[in-house]
C-alpha cells in the first residue's frame, strides 16, 4: 500500500521555530511507522518561497530574494535533517520544476473554465497574504488578528478562481468521508465554512514581482498560496526524478489549524477544477503555545529546536513535543518541562530500563539471553490502534504502559536477589526475567522506532538485534535465545 504524507511548506521570510518542527516530527513519525509496516512512503517536506513577505524580509537583509531563499531554505534543510526527519524529498517553490508546473495548472484552470478577470478591492495582510472581511479583523483600525498589524486597502485588475461553484462538490466529499479532515472539531469547522457559502477568489497579483508569472499575463505573478499549495503534487512528479505520482497522489497532509481554510476548501476545490483528486485526507493539529499566547518569532517566546538538539539530541526533542501536547490540541511547552521529561521519563523509565536489563544479563548470563518466554503483555495491537486514529500522543501513552510495567517487573521480581540462590527454580525463574526484560527491550525499541529512531536504533543493537523495526517484530516474544547482548552507554545521559 502507497502512503504519501506531506508537511505544510515552510515560509523562508522567518528562520525555522519550533512550531515548524513539530509537524515536521509528527510527520515523521509517521512516515516511520508506515515504512516499519511494510508500505511504500513518500514522505514531503519544504520550502515556500514566493510572495511580498518573502521580497519584503530579502530587502530588509539587503539581499537579493532568490540569494535570500537560498539561505532561509538551506537553514531548513538543515532542522529537518537534525531532526532526523526520514522526508524523501525537500521540495522548494523556486524549483523551475516546480514552477514550469505551477503555469501549467494555471492554463489547466483557465482552459477548463474556472477563471475569470475582475477588478479586486480588499483589505490584505502582508502577513498572512491573505484578504480578510472586515469582521474577520480586530477593530478599530482593522489589526489582522494574527499578526496584529493593520491590513492594507488593496485594488487590482486580478484573475478569479470560481470556488463558489465548488460548494456542492466539497460538501460532497465531506459526506462521503467524516474523517475527511481530523481530528471532528477541524471537520465541522472546515465543513460549516463550506456551508456558510463561498466566495471567489484571486489567484493572481499585480503588485507581487516575486513569484511565478501568469502564463497568459506574465506582468502579474500567480497567488503564492496556490504556488504554495501545488507543491504537494508537483514534488510527486519531478521530486525522485520520475513521476511518481499515479503511485502516491492523493497525499495526506498534515497542517497547523492557522492556514486550515485554504488547505481545507481552497485546495481541494482547485485540484476537483483542474481534473485532479483532492487530497486524500487532512490532519489539522493545534498550536504549541507558550504559556497562553501563539509560539512566534515576532511574539520572541521561541524555544530554539537546534540548540535543544545540540544540547539533548534530536530524540530528546521528538519525545517531549509528541509526548506533552496532546496531537490534535494546543498545548504549552516550556523548557522546564522538556527537562522533567527527559529526566523522568527518558533518561529514568527508559534509560534505567535499558542499562539494567542488559547489564544483568552481562552479569548474571555471560551477556547471552537465556530460554524463557516474555511475561509482559504486548502492547503492539493498541499502539497499531492509536496510530490508525493519528493519535501519536495515545500511542506514545500506551507505549509508555509497557516501560512502566518492564521497571516495576524488576523491582518485584529482584533478579538480584534470585541471582543469589543456588535454588533450581530460582535460577529457572531468573532465566525468564532475564529472557523477558531482553525482549521487552526489543519489543519496545520497534514500538518506540517512529518516534525516537536513533534510540530505538541502539536499543536494538544492545539487545544483539540491530535494524530489526519491522511492525511483525512488535509484539513479544521475536528475541531468540542465545542471542549476545551488550551493555550500552547510557541512552539519555544526564546533562
Ligand atoms: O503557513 N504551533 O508557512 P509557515 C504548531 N508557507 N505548529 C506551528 C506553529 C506553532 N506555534 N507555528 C508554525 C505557511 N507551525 C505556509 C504554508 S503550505 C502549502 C504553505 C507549523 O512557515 C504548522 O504546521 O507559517 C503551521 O501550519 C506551519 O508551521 C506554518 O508555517
Amino acid at each position: 500500500m502507497p502512503f504519501s504524507l506531506t508537511t505544510p511548506i515552510y515560509y523562508v521570510n522567518s528562520d525555522p521555530h519550533l512550531g515548524h518542527a513539530y509537524t515536521t516530527v509528527a510527520a515523521d513519525a509517521l512516515a516511520r511507522h508506515h515504512r516499519q509496516r511494510g508500505e511504500d512512503v513518500f514522505f514531503l517536506t519544504g520550502t515556500d518561497e514566493h510572495g511580498a513577505k518573502v521580497a519584503q524580509a530579502a530587502a530588509a537583509a539587503g539581499m537579493s530574494p532568490k540569494e535570500f531563499c537560498d539561505r532561509v531554505s538551506a537553514r531548513f534543510r538543515d532542522l529537518v535533517h537534525r531532526l532526523d526527519a526520514s522526508n524523501d524529498f525537500f521540495i522548494r517553490t523556486t524549483d523551475r520544476e516546480h514552477e514550469k508546473r505551477v503555469q501549467e495548472f494555471m492554463v489547466r484552470l483557465r482552459d477548463a473554465g474556472h477563471l475569470y478577470e475582475d477588478t479586486y478591492a480588499g483589505l490584505y495582510c502582508t502577513g498572512c497574504e491573505q484578504f480578510y472581511s472586515e469582521d474577520e479583523l480586530e477593530q478599530p483600525g482593522n489589526i489582522c488578528p494574527l499578526h496584529k498589524t493593520p491590513v492594507e486597502r488593496l485594488e487590482e485588475e486580478n484573475t478569479f478562481f470560481r470556488l463558489s461553484a465548488f460548494q456542492e462538490p466539497l460538501l460532497e466529499l465531506y459526506d462521503r468521508d467524516r474523517e475527511y479532515v481530523m481530528p471532528r472539531a477541524r471537520y465541522n469547522e472546515a465543513r460549516s465554512f463550506i456551508e456558510s457559502g463561498l466566495s471567489d477568489f484571486s489567484v493572481s497579483r499585480a503588485t507581487v514581482s516575486w513569484g511565478v508569472p501568469l502564463p497568459w499575463k506574465p506582468e502579474q505573478t500567480i497567488y503564492v498560496w496556490v504556488d504554495a499549495l501545488l507543491n504537494y503534487r508537483t514534488a510527486l512528479e519531478y521530486g525522485l526524478g520520475r513521476d511518481v505520482s499515479a503511485t502516491f497522489w492523493p497525499s495526506m497532509h498534515l497542517l497547523g489549524k492557522d492556514i486550515l481554510r485554504l488547505h481545507c476548501v481552497s485546495w481541494p476545490a482547485l485540484l476537483m477544477a483542474a481534473g485532479y483528486e483532492p487530497p486524500r485526507r487532512l490532519f489539522v493539529h493545534g498550536y504549541l503555545t507558550s504559556g497562553d499566547q501563539k509560539m512566534s518569532k515576532s511574539l520572541g517566546n521561541v524555544i530554539d529546536p537546534l540548540a535543544v538538539i545540540d544540547e539533548l539530541g534530536a530524540d530528546a526533542l521528538r519525545f517531549y513535543l509528541l509526548r506533552e501536547v496532546q496531537w490534535g490540541q494546543d498545548g504549552s511547552v516550556t523548557r522546564d518541562g522538556l527537562d522533567r521529561r527527559y529526566a523522568g521519563e527518558l533518561a529514568n523509565d527508559l534509560g534505567n530500563l535499558v542499562s539494567r536489563a542488559t547489564a544483568m544479563i552481562v552479569r548474571y548470563r555471560g551477556g547471552v539471553v537465556p530460554e524463557g518466554r516474555c511475561e509482559l503483555e504486548p502492547v503492539d495491537a493498541a499502539v497499531r490502534e492509536r496510530f490508525e486514529a493519528f493519535d501519536l500522543t495515545g500511542a506514545l501513552d500506551v507505549i509508555w504502559g509497557l516501560v512502566r510495567a518492564a521497571n516495576r517487573y524488576v523491582e518485584e521480581r529482584q533478579p538480584w536477589v534470585l541471582a543469589r540462590s543456588q535454588a533450581a527454580a530460582d535460577q529457572s525463574l531468573l532465566d525468564t526475567t532475564l529472557y523477558t526484560l531482553a525482549d521487552a527491550v526489543r519489543s519496545l525499541a520497534v514500538l518506540l522506532h517512529p518516534f525516537i529512531p536513533a534510540s530505538a536504533d541502539r536499543m536494538l543493537e544492545a539487545v544483539g538485534d540491530p535494524g530489526a523495526v519491522a511492525w511483525e517484530r512488535a509484539g513479544v516474544g521475536h528475541l531468540p535465545p542465545g542471542t549476545e547482548v551488550s551493555q550500552p552507554p547510557p541512552l539519555f545521559p544526564r546533562a
